[in-house]
């Protein structure tokens, strides 16, 4: 595969409902799209950066950056027998790794084209099918969550994850539990407790909660490890987690029983991979997060979600809870047990909708072997 060219392009798109967590709302996404072009065809990654510094360090700006300045110039004109061979070139480069994983997942779906194999296949994975679940924010009111979960899961959805902070927590979680005593519920703190706070973290024991994600600062485990041994509840890393060594290390000192798999912020597929294989080897199940993708990094979600310990219900939902219109198609969908039907066409399985893109692209940038262009 020789890359001839590395496209650039930021595209706005607004979302169908704002998506809250403890560090802030959002109301429109503006996300930067990867493509190459090679050997005839077009690949596509996505960038999850999201628009500040808020979720980790990483924004579309900095990736932006990065991809222009360092990553795609590092591969442009080059030529890789396998996607995974594309991380030795990035390897003098520290960080940026949501930069890094739109570039590398762009040639992994070329590899796949390539082959004529579903993206899937080449990863490894095995489902046909994905348990899916819903990541649901903090919304103005409680009966606005409630009339959100009831939607959700009357759609089908297998387990429900709500968004808490201090003030959006107990009151809520048990509001929750008295209407819907037995559904498969877990949390996400998104880093928005301190360790001081053990008292009232091990109040959320009552709820039977299967997890509670991120409760303590974003690039910490030892005192998650801490956190652990005084609650019932198992903890999952998201933030913490950015490569295989930090999932072992986590495991390891007890930091959490569960670890959530973005492929953007391990830097792309082949750090995922081993990032499921490390949580595998010590029985520690994995799903896959989300971050507010479009359909382009929706389908690279499912196709890691076939991999074998992938077993809990990931945030892989359907299209329509983000846009009016994806850029995808068919958009994605999800049946009434709450699964994704995984698609056996080659590549990513869904048709890029190439003249939306157009209309939605704000900024572009061509990187080619040595020269380059503006449009
Ligand atoms: O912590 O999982 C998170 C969205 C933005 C940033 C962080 C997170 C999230 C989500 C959304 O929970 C999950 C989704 O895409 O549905
Ligand atoms: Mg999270």
């Amino acid at each position: 595969m020789k890359i001839e060219s590395v496209t650039l392009r930021e595209i706005r798109m607004p979302l169908v409902h704002f998506f809250e967590t403890s560090f802030g709302r959002t109301t429109e996404r503006r996300i930067l799209l990867v493509s190459l072009e090679l050997d005839g065809i077009t690949a596509w990654g996505e960038c999850v950066a999201g628009e500040g510094p808020f979720y980790s360090e990483e924004s579309i700006d900095t990736a932006w950056y990065a991809l222009n300045a360092y990553l795609a110039p590092s591969v442009a004109g080059l030529r890789f027998e396998r996607a995974t061979d594309c991380v030795r070139s990035f390897s003098p480069i520290r960080g940026h790794r949501m930069a890094r994983a739109a570039l590398e997942n762009a040639l992994w779906d070329a590899e796949a084209q390539t082959k004529s194999v579903p993206l899937w296949k080449l990863l490894g994975g095995s489902r046909t099918e994905i348990p899916c679940g819903v990541s649901i924010g903090i919304q103005d009111s409680v009966d606005q969550l409630l009339a959100k979960i009831e939607g959700e899961l009357a759609a089908g959805y297998q387990r429900i994850k709500v968004k808490v902070k201090p003030g959006w927590d107990l009151n809520v979680l048990a509001q929750i539990r008295e209407r819907w005593p037995g559904i498969v519920l877990s949390c996400d703190a998104n880093s928005a407790y301190r360790l001081s706070e053990i008292d009232h973290l091990r109040e959320f024991d009552q709820f039977g909660l299967l997890m509670i994600e991120q409760p303590l600062w974003y690039d910490d485990f030892y005192f998650h490890a801490q956190l652990q041994k005084a609650i019932k509840t198992a903890i999952c890393l998201d933030e913490a987690i950015h490569n295989a060594r930090d999932a072992e290390a986590a495991i390891e000192i007890g930091a959490c029983r569960i670890v959530n798999v973005k492929v953007g912020r391990v830097a792309g597929f082949s750090e995922a991979i081993r990032v499921h294989d490390v949580c595998q080897q010590r029985g520690i199940p994995v799903w896959c997060g989300g971050m507010l993708e479009t359909g382009i990094g929706r389908s690279h979600n499912i196709a890691l979600s076939t991999l074998p310990n992938f077993t809990l219900p990931g945030d892989v939902s359907a299209s329509k809870r983000y846009w009016k219109d994806d850029i995808i198609e068919p958009a994605v969908e999800v049946s009434s047990r709450g699964t994704i039907q995984v698609p056996e066409a080659a590549g990513r399985g869904f048709k890029i909708r190439e003249d939306l893109i157009d209309r939605l692209t704000v900024r572009k940038e061509v990187i080619r072997g040595a020269t380059r262009s503006t449009r």
